[in-house]
């Protein structure tokens, strides 16, 4: 069982209990999108921190143990810019600015990725939530003004995992592990 690989990233959960009101918000303006597309389900809406590809048993054991030691303070992320990216046919929300913790902990968690031997992209972190995917075109019209407030007291390490359910199959993201952001 040592060569079991799983698919895993680092990611920021967006429906924790202070984050109610602006969750519920963004699964409605996700719902609203004008045009064809593939929403991302509510239950899978997130922030990635850190995407890591296949890991096995003993990797994920080291990127614990890594993970465990870092301390970055919680923080706020404003998402207010909605853009339609044409080159992979996404909709995301993402911020104007990136908070310090945040670029803190997104570079501490590739680190400890490398550190892991797993391989990271060279360029530079742009926190998005996708909120649909397979979008030929831009959807018309775009909402505009919108603007959500999360904040942020613990990230995750999560599975993408291949379900398979009367409805049809699909992949789901589960929370393997939870760590606090310092108060
Ligand atoms: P996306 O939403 O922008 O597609 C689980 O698949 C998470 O990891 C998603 O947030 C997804 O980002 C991200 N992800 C998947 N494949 C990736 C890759 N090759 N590089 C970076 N992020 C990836």
């Amino acid at each position: 069982n040592d060569h079991k690989q799983e698919r895993l990233f680092f990611a920021l959960a967006l429906d924790s209990p202070g984050n109610q009101p602006a969750f519920h918000q963004l699964c409605q303006l996700a719902q609203a999108l004008p045009g064809e597309g593939r929403r991302v389900p509510d239950s899978n809406l997130h922030l990635t921190l850190a995407f890591l590809g296949l890991v096995d048993e003993q990797q994920k054991a080291h990127l614990m143990d890594l993970t465990s030691a870092i301390t970055v303070p919680s923080f706020t992320f404003h998402a207010s810019v909605l853009k339609y990216r044409k080159r992979n046919r996404m909709i995301w929300l993402g911020g104007n600015i990136i908070p310090a913790p945040l670029a803190q902990l997104a570079s501490d968690l590739k680190e400890a990725a490398i550190q892991t031997g797993l391989e990271q992209e060279e360029r530079s972190y742009k926190p998005h939530i996708t909120l649909k995917k397979q979008v030929r075109q831009r959807p018309d019209p775009m909402p505009e003004n919108v603007d959500f407030s999360f904040y942020f007291q613990h990230f995750g390490l999560y599975i993408s995992e291949q379900v398979n359910t009367a409805r049809g199959s699909g992949v789901r993201y589960r929370c393997l592990r939870q760590w606090p952001l310092t108060p």
